[in-house]
């Protein structure tokens, strides 16, 4: 932050100030919470200006808007990036230091907001950080959850979760704007009416139940630019304008169920990544931010703008996964019943609006109502989707006269369910997948009678992750290690860190960027040490995979690994074996029964081998508490080898592995999701690639003919290492403590394939890829030049770049510069 707008003394003194406010305290007396609190309020002051000034340079410009609709928003903490953003995370530092506050200590007392699984949550917050920074006009539409990601314990080697009450002591960075509430209505009954007057059509919903939402929004802050975005949550409340009397006629019960619907609505995030649990409390969650968002962004046009039917040219909304896609007849129901708009301008209007983004090829995490709870819950909206479907399918007769299947794969309603992704797609003017393979493999299989039908609408996305937190927050060393190389120009355009490429031949070079490896290394080890309390060697290499955990993703791989390992080890006490941590992070969904027995079976490992002193520390596990946003800065900044071990195919995209490359460590993976976009831009030989390809699994799923139990009967290794699941090896001798996970390797027990992910398949390649890491390890010149390689090739990692790419193929928008709002 420049002097100008920056002044330490005042800092200080207003730090002082709002400590004594907000709790009749001296600095001296303060606890580190509340100084967290006066700090972040200080910084929101200087916020403030500038988010008044850039809304206000928007409304002058009038300029279009991206709304970006999204259930999940992986926000992480605040104050560090805020300051980050502004330009005065050194200033402050030093500011706090000379009041003998240390700057790490306040940051980590801020909860992460965590509104979000996993990558399709941080991807929503990453683009909030880049549209800020590229001066892009937009709002993030979501809900202010009382409870965000559940908090991991391991107890007993056990995953236990605990509600993640993250709004306790407040959120010092949100306003409540209660001036722009919204009423949203569920159920009850629709009576249908002619116009006397107009003839037009007349819905009138009855006997409804309804909530109020309540806007709180979140600065934004882009870097460096004066521009502040918002991040727009509701909250919910329950509409109490019922009389005194009215409890007299028997209202009481009524009013109580509101009060209990609303409290209910926001209360929590559902805990599942990728997969589709059908509960109705999630569908009301879906209406509700959706109908008090749009209801927002039609009053905000309708303030400055008078025909309602050019809306597409002041706003996109941007549907991130099916989540969202009631949008597209909520916006329909508001242009048809509240504004008039006929049928066909309505749909003018809303399918030039909106754009879907597909996340997954997972067929569990498809999202398909049932008829009937839909209709019941939202009965409007449901002939307007009926509406939708009797349209499109007359078009698909026309084009394809007595094609059937058609019908079957493209109508929205079908076998007596509503499929959400299709009508996206049918309404949407744009639908992109989020990485190059992904992309490819909707066109050409998963939504290939769409893309053949209207090829106009694909495109892809990769997508990307903001360096400004995964760099320069954190990873101090290394930002500044590049600054003084190469400049700054890296935090705005990331293409520039290919700058430090002509460096790699320098041996010297290379040492400084190993020994930041190490400093970093040494900072996890003392956080692993005192959150786990087991002692790393960080001269080990640190191997990590830290995601959500997924069958998909295959932990269950990496650990089978890593006890075959240890079988050699014990063995062969005498082959050389380079000392290895091995560093896990993952949550289970609650109910996600195998995912959980992995959480217990690396942990049973790690309890085993971690105590064995026959094996002289060559291997360490660790499994790292609470994976989230705050604790991963620190990991991808320390990482020597980054998992990304998906089965191929199976991983839309990934975003971890962009940001262990950015902090040079190169992919131990398949080629699957951006890892092949990784591997082109980095090069083969700085990469570790092993198992089937995409095209064979899914020739595999398509024909047949893959049998885990013939690799496990010809593998003794691996077959031991499998029987080991059953024998109490790791189960301090209870034999069934593994058996889900055994049967689904090996038949059908308890799944509809052996080995539907193909670990089996993929165990030896996996093995001998693993071999090919170590040896490169230990020729340390290769691997410094492979690390750093990795960190200089991560320009095309940014979200700045996929940010751009949105705008110019999908939003359409024009950068706005902002004034500075201070003075
Ligand atoms: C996830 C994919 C990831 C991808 C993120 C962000 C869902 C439904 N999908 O591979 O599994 O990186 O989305 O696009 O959570």
């Amino acid at each position: 932050m420049h002097s100008r707008r920056f002044d330490k003394e005042t800092f200080k003194e207003t730090v002082k100030d709002n400590v004594k406010v907000l709790y009749r305290k001296t600095i001296e007396e303060a606890e580190p919470q509340q100084i967290f609190q006066a700090v972040s309020y200080t910084v929101k002051d200087i916020i403030i200006d500038d988010w008044l000034a850039t809304q206000e340079e928007y409304r002058k410009r009038d300029a279009k808007t991206v709304y970006y609709m999204s259930m999940e928003f992986l926000m992480g903490r605040a104050l560090g990036n805020n300051l980050i953003n502004l330009t005065a995370y050194k200033e402050v530092r030093e500011a706090l230091n000379e009041m003998n506050i240390d700057l790490n200590v306040i940051e980590d007392q801020e909860p992460d907001a965590a509104l979000g699984n996993g990558g399709l949550g941080r991807l929503a917050a990453c683009f909030m950080d880049s549209l800020a920074t590229l001066n892009y006009p937009a709002y993030g539409c979501g809900i202010r959850y009382r409870y965000g990601m559940f908090k991991q314990k391991i107890e007993n080697g056990y995953q236990t979760e605990t509600p993640d009450n993250w709004l306790k002591d407040g959120n010092p960075f949100e306003l409540c704007r209660a001036e722009y509430a919204k009423e949203v209505r569920f159920g009850g009954t629709i009576r249908f009416e002619k116009d006397g007057e107009t003839g037009k059509d007349i819905f009138i919903q009855e006997n409804y139940e309804s909530v109020r939402a309540i806007p709180y929004d979140m600065p934004i802050v882009g870097y460096g630019n004066n521009v502040v975005n918002t991040l727009r949550i509701w909250d919910a409340e329950a509409i109490t304008n019922f009389s005194l009397e009215s409890f007299d006629r028997g209202d009481y019960h009524k009013a109580v169920e509101q009060e209990n619907l609303a409290k209910m609505i926001v209360d929590v995030l559902y805990p599942n990544d990728n997969h589709y649990a059908g509960k109705e409390l999630r569908l009301k969650q879906q209406y509700f931010f959706i109908s008090a968002s749009l209801q927002a962004m039609i009053a905000k046009y309708k303030k400055r703008h008078n025909d309602i039917r050019d809306l597409h040219k002041k706003v996109v909304i941007q549907m991130n996964d099916t989540h969202p896609t009631v949008a597209v007849p909520e916006l329909m129901r508001l242009l048809i019943d509240v504004e008039g708009l006929t049928w066909e301008e309505a749909w003018d209007v809303t399918s030039r609006t909106c754009a879907y983004t597909n996340h997954t090829i997972m067929s569990e995490a498809l999202e398909k109502w049932p008829v009937d709870l839909f209709a019941r819950l939202l009965p409007r909206i449901f002939q307007i989707v009926q509406e939708i479907d009797r349209r499109f399918i007359d078009e698909v007769r026309t084009k394809y006269p007595g094609d059937e299947n058609k019908i079957k794969a493209m109508s929205v309603i079908w076998d007596n369910q509503v499929r959400m992704a299709n009508m996206a797609i049918i309404a949407g003017f744009s639908v992109n997948g989020v990485a190059n393979l992904h992309t490819e493999i909707l066109k050409n299989q998963e939504l290939k009678e769409f893309y053949d039908m209207m090829p106009e609408k694909f495109n892809n996305k990769t997508n990307g992750i903001t360096q400004r937190r995964f760099l320069l927050h954190g990873n101090t060393l290394l930002s500044d290690w590049i600054t003084n190389k190469i400049g700054d120009g890296w935090i705005t355009d990331l293409s520039k860190i290919g700058n430090i490429k002509p460096l790699v031949n320098d041996e010297q070079v290379r040492r400084e960027f190993m020994q930041i490896k190490y400093q970093n290394k040494i900072r996890l080890a003392k956080y692993i040490k005192d959150n786990n309390g087991i002692e790393v060697d960080p001269k080990s290499i640190f191997d990590v995979q830290v995601k959500r955990l997924h069958e998909y993703k295959r932990q269950l791989l990496n650990i089978l690994h890593i006890m075959y390992l240890y079988n050699q080890i014990k063995e062969h006490p005498e082959i050389s074996f380079y000392p290895r941590t091995f560093i896990f992070g993952a949550k289970a969904a609650a109910g996600y029964l195998r995912a959980k027995e992995t959480i217990k079976l690396i942990n049973s490992v790690a309890q085993v081998v971690n105590n064995d002193r026959s094996i002289n520390g060559k291997l360490k596990i660790v499994f790292i508490e609470d994976y989230r946003v705050s604790n991963a800065e620190l990991i991808f900044a320390a990482a020597d080898v980054s998992e990304q071990i998906s089965t191929a195919s199976k991983e839309a995209s990934g975003t971890g592995n962009m940001k262990f490359m950015l902090n040079g460590a190169p992919t131990l993976g398949t080629m699957d999701g951006a890892n092949v976009e990784i591997v082109e831009e980095v090069g083969l030989e700085n990469a570790f690639i092993f198992g089937l390809s995409s095209e064979e699994v899914i020739q595999f799923e398509q024909n047949g003919g893959y049998n885990p139990v013939e690799i496990y009967l010809n593998d003794w290794e691996l077959k031991r290492v499998v029987d080991q699941l059953m024998d109490g090896t790791y189960a301090e001798g209870n034999h069934d403590m593994y058996k889900n996970l055994y049967h689904s390797l090996l038949d059908t027990q308890n799944t509809d394939r052996a080995d539907a992910y193909f670990i089996l398949k993929d165990f030896r390649s996996y093995a001998e890829t693993q071999k090919k890491v170590e040896a490169a390890y230990r020729d340390s010149h290769s691997w410094s030049k492979i690390a750093m390689m990795n960190t200089a090739c991560s320009g095309k990692f940014t979200s700045d770049r996929t940010i751009e790419e949105y705008v110019k193929d999908i939003w359409k928008l024009e950068k706005v510069e902002v004034p500075t709002g201070q003075e």
